[in-house]
C-alpha cells in the first residue's frame, strides 16, 4: 500500500496487541502522521497544490537575483547560501524553523552546519533541478534567519 504523500510505513504495534505477524508475512502499512495532518504532505495538499516543475536556466537565474545572497551552485542545477549566526544556539534555532517549514512543504534542504554557520543547498530532486519550491523555501529561510540574527 502507498499513499499520496509517498510514505510507506509499518503500522506501529501497540504494546499488548494480539497477533504477532508470522515470519515472512507482510507488514501492515499505514499512513504517516505528517500526511494525516493537513500539511503539504497530505492528500488534500497534493490535490490542491500541483508540484512546481523544473525552471529553465533563465527563470532560475532571474529568480535567484531577486533573493538575498543566494547563488546558483557551480556544479549543478541548485541554489545555495551560507548563513552566519552569533552562536550555535542561533544557528540551530534557525535550522529548527527551516526544518519545520521544509517538512510542511515536503521539500527538504541539503545542509551542513558547523558551530554558527549553516550552508544550505536547495534543489528539487523529483525534477532534477531548481523549481519554485526551492525559491519559496529560500525566501522562508531568509525570513527565519533575520529573526535569529537580530
Ligand atoms: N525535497 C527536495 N528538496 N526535493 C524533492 O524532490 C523532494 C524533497 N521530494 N523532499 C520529496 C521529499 C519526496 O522524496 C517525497 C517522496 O515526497
Amino acid at each position: 500500500m502507498s499513499f499520496a504523500c509517498g510514505c510507506i510505513r509499518p503500522a506501529v504495534r501497540r504494546p499488548g496487541a494480539v497477533g504477532a505477524s508470522a515470519p515472512g508475512s507482510r507488514v501492515r502499512l499505514t499512513r504517516c502522521a505528517a500526511a494525516a495532518s493537513y500539511g503539504q504532505g497530505s492528500t488534500k495538499f497534493r490535490e490542491t497544490q500541483p508540484m512546481a516543475g523544473k525552471m529553465s536556466e533563465a527563470e532560475r537565474d532571474q529568480a535567484v537575483q531577486k533573493l538575498d545572497g543566494w547563488t546558483v551552485a557551480a556544479d549543478r542545477d541548485a541554489i545555495q547560501k551560507t548563513f552566519q549566526f552569533k552562536s550555535f544556539n542561533a544557528a540551530f534555532g534557525f535550522m529548527q524553523r527551516v526544518a519545520l517549514a521544509a517538512e510542511k512543504m515536503d521539500h527538504h534542504p541539503e545542509w551542513f552546519n558547523v558551530y554558527n554557520r549553516v550552508d544550505i543547498t536547495l534543489s528539487s530532486h523529483d525534477v532534477g533541478g531548481t523549481s519554485e519550491r526551492d525559491i519559496q523555501l529560500a525566501e522562508k529561510a531568509d525570513r527565519f534567519a533575520k529573526a535569529f540574527q537580530e
